[in-house]
């Protein structure tokens, strides 16, 4: 049986449209998970999008219109993006499910009868805008200016609220951080949290009775569950919890939680703290990704410098989008993106080197041998050293996937290609046809193979593209196990198959001469 993996994103705000950091995250995690699927694993992939909290409330308030129709309209927004994008999520979760009350409940009650929850005044400074409580020492500016860690502004909160025990907590974390050194991802996050949890922990308000758009505190009218109470349980609403047997049993722990930097704290402390408390276990990974930056600033819905990803995909294409993302923002850091620079990438890497390297293949191949693939001719040295270099490049892709290092995937599948482009140069097919025939069949027959192998390994970051080539080579066994191309090419060229004309597959992009407008 295929060993389970389970990833998940963040569930995304629907208080305003999806941004491009939003298509970031997705884009992210349904490349590790297609990458997963090819290695054989028996992937659960799952978002959505987080609809409780006084910022759906406010936002909704603001616009004139009822909280729920205010999440119904924009949760569309992100389950269209999730098509759009060619994300192949098994499950997008809304919080505003039966099910996931459910499940919230169940959590709820176990805290509960742990002995972890209790009333209490709460006093402090909270930030809408994070949905978090912050304590004033990590608070800066003064008076009506105070500003959270995040920079984001903080109100005066006094309420009744129950309290969960997180002071209880800090030696527990703090020994199982030391047990799971993996546990979050990158280094700089696990140091951050590290310094946060050592510094110590204070209880954590977990409801609130100032307005009613949440899950209800079982048993304790006129609460609300705290919006991170309920939006962290989305992953175990997914699997069907609280019933521990089918999907849950399965997936469960996590494989990773891919989220942003800003939400590690929630995911890494806040998270397994609840889970310690209900008696399941904590998640494998929290892994927190960098942002994208629009020339340098942090795009939010609330600064309002937004750009919609949709315009992006549909400048640029989907493909060229994906790979621009994961190939330019060094994964784990913050990185800018520009409509110039998109476009650059994906000319240099798709449309130049890849694109053109299977396109003038393919092509020779339909024209000059009718499409039958090339006969095993005379092999010379270089044929076997491209292969390699290919098998390498191969390789190392998928080691650093394997390890959520996806730019230097990227960058050694590009090693791959660029060999190719390198021993085409030299070994020039073209002129051979009219000088040795025989070598210019070991020739093409070589780079056959290699774009058999390349366009494999790429599938995860650019699938529709990846795809059109394999369809047109009829790859049908697209799994990792399929990089030996010897059968393939031993099955097709007994069977007959003949290789038709292809159209460009990653056309070559306009490049913007501005920088300034997304
Ligand atoms: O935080 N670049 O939702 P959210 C990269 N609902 N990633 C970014 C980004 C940017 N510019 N801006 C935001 C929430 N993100 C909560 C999560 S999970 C149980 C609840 C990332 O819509 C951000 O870090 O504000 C987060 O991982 C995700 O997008 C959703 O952000």
């Amino acid at each position: 049986m295929a060993e389970p993996y389970y990833i998940t994103t963040a569930i995304h705000y629907p208080n305003g449209r999806p941004h491009i950091g939003h298509a970031y995250e997705m884009i992210a995690a349904d490349a590790i998970a297609r990458f997963q699927r090819q290695a054989g694993r028996d992937v659960r992939f799952q978002t959505g999008t987080d609809e409780h909290g006084l910022k759906m409330v406010k936002t909704a308030r603001e616009r004139g219109v009822a909280v729920r129709a205010l999440a119904d309209e924009m949760s569309r927004y992100f389950s269209d993006l999730v098509e759009r994008l060619n994300i192949s999520c098994d499950r997008f979760i809304r919080t505003v499910e039966p099910a996931h009350y459910r499940a919230s409940e169940a959590i709820w009650q176990a805290m509960a009868d742990a002995g972890d929850l209790y009333l209490d005044r709460y006093e402090g400074w909270y930030s809408v805008r994070d949905e978090a409580f912050y304590e004033e020492k990590e608070l800066t500016g003064e008076g009506d200016a105070r500003l959270s860690p995040q920079g984001t502004p903080v109100e005066w909160t006094a309420e009744e609220t129950w309290f969960f025990r997180l002071s209880n907590y800090q030696q527990p974390l703090l020994d199982f951080y030391a047990a799971n050194p993996d546990f979050i991802r990158p280094e700089s996050r696990r140091n951050e949290v590290l310094r946060f949890v050592e510094g110590g922990l204070t209880d954590l308000s977990v409801s609130r009775t100032s307005f009613d758009w949440g899950v209800p505190v079982p048993g304790s009218d006129g609460h609300v569950m705290y919006v991170w109470v309920d939006a962290l349980t989305n992953y175990i609403t997914g699997l069907g919890y609280p019933d521990r047997a089918g999907d849950f049993a399965k997936y469960w722990p996590a494989d990773v939680h891919l989220i942003g930097k800003d939400i590690v704290r929630f995911h890494a402390v806040y998270w397994p703290a609840f889970l310690m408390s209900a008696q399941l276990a904590p998640p494998k990974q929290v892994y927190g990704h960098g942002f994208v930056l629009n020339r340098g600033a942090k795009m939010s819905k609330s600064v309002g410098n937004v750009v919609d990803p949709l315009d992006l995909a549909a400048a640029f294409g989907v493909d060229a989008l994906r790979y621009f993302l994961l190939r330019d923002i060094s994964f784990g850091q913050d990185g800018s993106y520009s409509p110039k620079a998109i476009a650059t990438r994906a000319n240099a890497d798709l449309a130049n080197s890849f694109g053109n390297l299977a396109q003038r293949t393919l092509s020779f191949i339909a024209k000059n041998l009718e499409g039958a693939l090339p006969r095993a001719g005379r092999s010379e040295p270089a044929d076997a050293a491209l292969l390699e270099a290919v098998a390498l490049a191969s390789e190392e892709f998928r080691t650093a996937f394997g390890d959520l290092a996806l730019t230097q995937g990227c960058e050694a599948w590009m090693r791959g290609v660029a060999a190719c482009n390198q021993y085409i140069d030299v070994q020039a097919p073209w002129a051979l046809r009219k000088t040795d025939p025989d070598r210019m069949h070991a020739v093409l027959g070589t780079l056959v193979r290699a774009i058999h192998d390349l366009a494999i390994v790429i599938l995860p970051v650019v699938p529709d593209s990846a795809a059109k080539i394999l369809d047109l080579l009829e790859i049908d066994d697209r799994g990792h196990s399929a990089l030996s191309h010897h059968d393939w090419y031993a099955n097709k060229s007994a069977s007959g198959f003949r290789i038709s004309a292809p159209t460009p597959i990653f056309p070559r992009l306009e490049v913007p001469e501005d920088d300034e407008e997304a």
